[in-house]
């Protein structure tokens, strides 16, 4: 199953790209026209009675223009209203019919069009891209069968157990409603107020406190479809299955000051980073991982596979990579194709199968709701971007903005008239037959005794950290909950935290200066119902597990240069052999190298030739880079040493823990800029001449997050109290 195919063409025209190409419009050469094709001669000027005069009701051509700029905008999603897109491709390594009967799992020939919605949750549609948060991660597979939704995030699991809080959890979170602040932050009382009863998020809130939710770009993130589904091979037999996505470039993130300075310099920097890299023809790559279970392991783990705040740990059930995905191509209109996409868990196709998970089952009413107020009726599928590529006959008609033309007097079933077409389709002719599933039981409003343990896992994401991730996350509870102003909320997560881990609570209270409660208040549980018995759903007692699961810390995560962008620091006067040296080696590992000047434009090397400075220490921030080389010249150095901003823009590589290579000269900015570094340098500092190579294959570690404990008092690993 291991086994890869030769690696996948990189510009497939596929059949999703052919059947979009049918509503593009290219105006390129053409008159301007009105909505009925009418040419315009005067786009600019009103229709008037003479030049001075009233406007004429009659002027067609000006209320048809105002009336579509009036009823441009159409409503934000209610979450992940922020997001960027792109087309791609995904294709099976080898079949898995032993599993399912999905032809897009199951023949390694075809390469199935994918449209993929990266997102945030809380923030508004024009907000920052950098907000501390989880990002959504849904793939579009227009499979021959059909669409596939698998609406992910690169977190493996939620918040809540139980669908019927989500308009809870996301009230809480969104700004709060009085005054509508803060905009895209969890960092406010109505959040952790919420959290702080609701004990079942605290693995999640692990990983929303931990560097995943401030990646350093969506192609490097894993993704997870968090429920259990199911596959079903054709002889109808089910597996469950966990979803993965993971990335070829591995999981990295910035760090939370840096990320704060990314959201005023380029709030737009997970954006535009995926846009660029397709068009450089980086194109995005992750493997999708399955983690499948035999039907008979269902009750073999201490936790219930249909609680959506448990993983199966890896070191459990291996992740078996199965498949690639390729994104390889832009939309051509951000509205028609990002902004109108319709994503829904129930788009699903044969060969897959829900689980009882509580959160997908409501999930699964939600997503296609959503959709009738999002875009306006139910006719959302005929939309280009959501159609999907397999044929559709049925009998529903009619509605707003309806785009098909049925034919025929039939619109009923069954019929004689229309010789009963459309007919249904069996199994065996590809129909989609539910999975059969003894179910038995009373009608009650409860949760399963099996979802009560809300701390082993909580506790193993915690252990599993590198320091550095520790300290991350201690520093993340320490700012969001430091914004709380209510202290007895404050003293409910310290609660919460301690049940995680003695240390971490105590790290977190040191900084709000309150001490950890001895005895925890019992959390206000408020998955009982008002009048359910008193301790009927008491808590399980807490299985503590300190195993540690390696493959939850990023510190594992592959690494390379490729695709990471350099600054180099130039001013006039600068030494071009040496940024020439480094671009050679850089270019060759498949880096970027950018010149950042004291200002954009042309600038003069030693030898008095010119050079183009794209970017300035005035337009942009070592925050946007991944590293920065300072290059030799005396001269250049001198002058950079003058621009405070070229100050600042060294000493912020070096406070976020970047690569930074300095050359020759330019040690005298290195003083400046970072005074308590030595001249042999630090991790991650390279200090001296001809050291390009060293410094571009010091990018492969993403980061030297042990600097970090010579910028303040760090994290100690303790045992628990
Ligand atoms: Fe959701 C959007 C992911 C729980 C209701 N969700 C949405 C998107 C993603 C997720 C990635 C954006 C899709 C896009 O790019 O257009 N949601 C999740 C995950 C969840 C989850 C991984 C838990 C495992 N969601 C969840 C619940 C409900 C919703 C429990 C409601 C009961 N989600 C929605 C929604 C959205 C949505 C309101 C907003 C816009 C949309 O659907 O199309 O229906």
């Amino acid at each position: 199953m291991a086994k890869k195919p030769s690696p996948i063409k990189k510009d497939v025209s596929n059949d999703k790209i052919q059947a979009l190409e049918a509503f593009k419009e290219d105006s390129s050469e053409q008159f301007l026209t009105t909505n009925n094709g009418v040419r315009i001669n005067d786009n600019h000027n009103s229709l008037k009675v003479s030049d001075r005069g009233p406007t004429l009701l009659e002027d067609f051509v000006l209320r048809e223009k105002i009336t579509h700029f009036d009823h441009e905008r159409i409503p934000e999603r209610v979450v992940h209203a922020r997001g960027a897109g792109a087309h791609g491709i995904f294709q099976v390594y080898e079949s898995l019919e032993k599993f399912t009967c999905a032809g897009f799992l199951t023949d390694p020939k075809r390469e199935t069009p994918v449209f993929v919605r990266f997102s945030t949750v809380a923030g508004s549609r024009g907000s920052t891209d950098l907000a501390r948060d989880v990002r959504g991660f849904a793939v579009k597979f227009y499979t021959e069968e059909g669409i596939f939704d698998l609406v992910g995030n690169n977190i493996p699991v939620f918040f809540i157990q139980d669908a019927m809080k989500f308009p809870d959890l996301v009230h809480a979170v969104k700004p709060e409603p009085h005054n509508e602040i803060p905009q895209a932050a969890s960092a406010h009382n109505t959040f952790w107020d919420f959290i702080s009863c609701t004990p079942e998020s605290m693995h999640m809130i692990m990983w929303v406190m931990s560097d995943r939710a401030i990646p350093r770009s969506y192609r490097m993130m894993e993704g997870f479809g968090v429920h259990t589904f199911r596959l079903i091979n054709a002889e109808g037999q089910s597996h469950f299955v966990k979803f993965h996505w993971k990335p070829l470039l591995g999981v990295h993130s910035v760090a939370w000051d840096e990320a704060q300075i990314i959201s005023g310099r380029d709030p737009d920097f997970h954006r535009r980073d995926l846009w660029m890299a397709i068009e450089n023809g980086d194109y995005p790559e992750w493997e999708l991982g399955l983690q499948i279970i035999p039907e008979a392991d269902e009750h073999k783990f201490d936790f219930d596979l249909l609680d959506p705040t448990k993983i199966v740990p890896e070191e459990m059930v291996p992740v078996q990579r199965v498949g690639r995905l390729t994104l390889n191509r832009n939309p051509d209109n951000f509205f028609a194709e990002t902004e109108q996409v319709a994503f829904h868990v129930g788009h699903i196709v044969r060969g897959i199968d829900f689980s009882n998970d509580p959160l997908l089952q409501g999930r699964l009413f939600s997503y296609l709701d959503t959709q009738l107020t999002r875009l306006g009726g139910p006719n959302f599928m005929e939309i280009p971007i959501n159609r999907p590529l397999a044929p559709v006959h049925n009998n529903q008609r009619d509605g707003f903005m309806r785009q098909t033309i049925n034919k025929g007097r039939t619109a009923h079933d069954p019929n004689r008239i229309g010789g009963g077409c459309p007919f249904q389709a069996g199994w065996k002719q590809g129909g989609f037959v539910s999975y059969t599933q003894a179910v038995e039981g009373s009608k009650i409003r409860a949760r399963s005794a099996s979802f009560s343990d809300h701390f082993s896992q909580a506790a193993l994401f915690f252990n599993s950290l590198s320091l550095p991730e520790k300290n991350h996350l201690i520093d993340a509870l320490r700012f969001e909950l430091g914004k709380v102003e209510i202290e007895e909320v404050r003293v409910r997560m310290l609660s919460l935290l301690a049940q995680v881990d003695g240390g971490l609570a105590a790290s977190v209270a040191e900084a709000l200066t309150l001490d950890v409660p001895d005895q925890p208040p019992r959390p206000l549980n408020l998955n009982v119902g008002a009048d359910a018995e008193e301790g009927a759903s008491e808590p399980q007692p807490i299985a503590f597990d300190p195993t540690k699961s390696p493959a939850l810390s990023q510190a594992n995560q592959p690494c390379s240069p490729e695709t990471r962008r350099i600054a180099v620091l130039v001013a006039d006067g600068f030494d071009a052999s040496d940024v020439a040296g480094l671009r050679k080696v850089a270019e060759g590992e498949g880096a970027m190298v950018d010149l950042v000047s004291t200002r954009v434009g042309q600038i003069k090397d030693s030898s008095g030739r010119l050079h183009l400075a794209s970017f300035s220490v005035y337009t942009v921030d070592s925050v946007l880079f991944d590293a920065v080389y300072v290059a030799d010249g005396g001269k250049s150095v001198e002058n950079l040493t003058l621009h405070i901003n070229a100050v600042r823009f060294l000493q912020n590589a070096y406070v976020h823990c970047k690569s930074i290579g300095i050359s020759g000269s330019a040690v005298q900015l290195l003083k400046l800029a970072c005074p308590r570094v030595n001249d042999g340098g630090e991790a991650g500092v390279l200090v001296g001449l001809k050291l390009t190579a060293e410094f571009v294959g010091s990018l492969a570690q993403h980061r030297y997050w042990e600097r970090e404990n010579t910028l303040k008092p760090g994290f100690e690993e303790k045992p628990d109290v």
